[in-house]
Parts: C-alpha cells; structure tokens; sequence
C-alpha cells in the first residue's frame, strides 16, 4: 500500500525570493523501482498573498514539475493544509482563497515560473492550466523512473511584499507498484521456500530458495523485502539473478529478531518478458 516519507522542518518565505530550505529534500528508501500514484502534502501553509507562492517538485530520477504556482490569490490563509492529488475532485484554485483539503495540482499566470540555482534549469513539467501533466504522469510509471532517492521540494515568493510559511513542512506519499501472484503469473511461478533457525537469542537465519517451475525464464530476481528484522551482513535487496525454467537460487539472510513466534513476510519480486511478479511467502519466526 503507500508510504508516506515527511520533512517535519519549516518552510519559510522571504518577501521575495527563493525560500529556507532551498531545497526541502526528503529521502525515499525501501520502495519498488516502478511507482503507481505520488501525492504531496504541505502541512500549514500561511501566506499573506498565496499567489507569491510558486512549488517545483524534482525527483531522484531528475523529472521537474511544478505542482503549485500562482494560486489562491491574495486571499490570506494561516495554516491550511493541502494535499496535491490527481484524483481529487476539484483543482487547486487561481484566484479563490486556499483551504485544507485535497486538490489537483495547478499552475496558473506565468507557465514557466522562475526557480534561482540551485533548483535544475527549466523547462518544467506542468500541470492545469499552463500544461496538461500530473503527478501520475510526471513521477510514475516507466517515464517517472525509480523513485528511491532524494526528491526535493524548490519553494519561491515571486513577487515583493507578503511572505509566510509551510511551518508543518510537507510529505510525499508514494504507492508502488506491486503485481502479487502466489499462483503462475505470466508464465512465471517462483515457488518460495524457506528454513529459519535461531541461532542465538537476538539473531534469526533464514535460508531461502526459489526455484522456478514457470515455463518462462524470471529476470532480476530479488529478494526484496523480509520483515523479519534489521539485517545483519548481507543487507536487503540481494539480487539472486536470471532463474530459467526449472532453476533454482539460494540467498541467505540474518536478523536481529527477539520475537519468537512472531509472524513475517519474504517477499520475491522480479521481471518477466511481459511484465513484472511478486511472490509473497508468510514465516513464522522461530
Ligand atoms: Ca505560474
Ligand atoms: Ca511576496
């Protein structure tokens, strides 16, 4: 389902110019190469003149999209929280007063608004109603790339006169991509098994084989995620390779773990011809 990743630090707004932080960076770790939806949250915003306040979006793989610009007008607001969401039912508003809630991104007035070094050099991406991207568009799927990095949020005041803040700072949450069959999926059928002993009372070993009987070669298999506890060695994901039909890959995998009888999960994931698989396997931790 989706993580959510916050920045806690304030924003704050000059009169005019860039913003402090400039850039508000948050690091994505942990998710799937492929991304299916992405949403920002800018926790209590307060401006004096919202229409100074112009937001580009940069992701890990170097796509630029402004996701807020030249909105709400000169309606003075004090701690709204908005959320930018493709699927929320109205667009963030030009020249109405900004409330909490969730709303499309939007870009209103000037198209290719200015962001001062050290934000990337534009051409942006834009959405509503300068462009016609989204979020989903500009930062998921294949053309959005790998979302595990460093996203970084550029803040500007365009205009003298009037300032504020996001005083809540702002998060991203991220839905990955995840195909799940425990049965063969598209030609593919890993079948995940697994030997976890303790060797010692803080530390479990799980000895884990995949072996395909799919009739299809699986590529970049991966032993993605096992929440079984913080690694210890060999971290988390280990690649096992390409399994043709038949083959089988061994991998394994120490804990730090002080829950006997805890359940977990193993988790293998990978490509195929076609598509991608995922292969979940749920554990009992000795
Ligand atoms: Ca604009
Ligand atoms: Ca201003």
């Amino acid at each position: 389902g989706p993580v959510t990743f916050t920045n806690l630090s304030p924003i704050s707004f000059p009169s005019v110019g860039v913003a402090t932080p400039y850039p508000s960076n948050i690091l994505v770790s942990g998710l799937s190469t492929t991304i299916s939806k992405v949403t920002v949250t800018l926790s209590n915003l307060t401006h004096t003149f919202p229409d100074d306040v112009d937001l580009l979006l940069v992701s890990p793989s170097g796509r630029k999209m402004i996701i807020m610009s030249d909105t709400g007008g000169l309606n003075a607001v004090s701690n709204v929280t908005i959320t930018l969401d493709d699927a929320a039912s109205t667009n963030i508003p030009d020249s109405a007063a900004l409330t909490s809630g969730s709303f499309r991104p939007g870009n209103y007035l000037t198209v290719q608004d200015a962001f001062a070094a050290t934000a990337p050099a534009g051409p942006y991406l834009t959405p509503q109603t300068g462009g016609t991207e989204t979020l989903t568009s500009a930062f998921t799927g294949a053309a959005g790339g790998d979302p595990n990095g460093t996203w970084s949020l550029y803040a500007v005041d365009d205009a003298s006169g009037d300032l504020g803040s996001i005083a809540g700072g702002w998060s991203l949450t991220i839905t990955p991509l995840v195909f799940m069959c425990t049965t063969p999926c598209g030609s593919v059928n890993l079948v995940v098994t697994s030997t976890l002993t303790r060797p010692n009372p803080t530390t479990v070993q799980a000895a884990i084989q995949v072996q395909n009987l799919g009739a299809v070669t699986a590529n970049n298999v991966s032993l993605s995620t096992a929440r079984l506890g913080t690694t210890i060695g060999t971290p988390l994901p280990q690649n096992l390779g390409s399994l043709a039909p038949g083959a089988t890959a061994n991998a394994v995998v120490i804990f730090t773990n002080s829950s006997p009888g805890a359940n977990s999960t193993l988790v293998v994931g990978g490509t195929y011809t076609g598509g991608s698989f995922s292969n979940t396997k749920r554990v009992t931790i000795p």
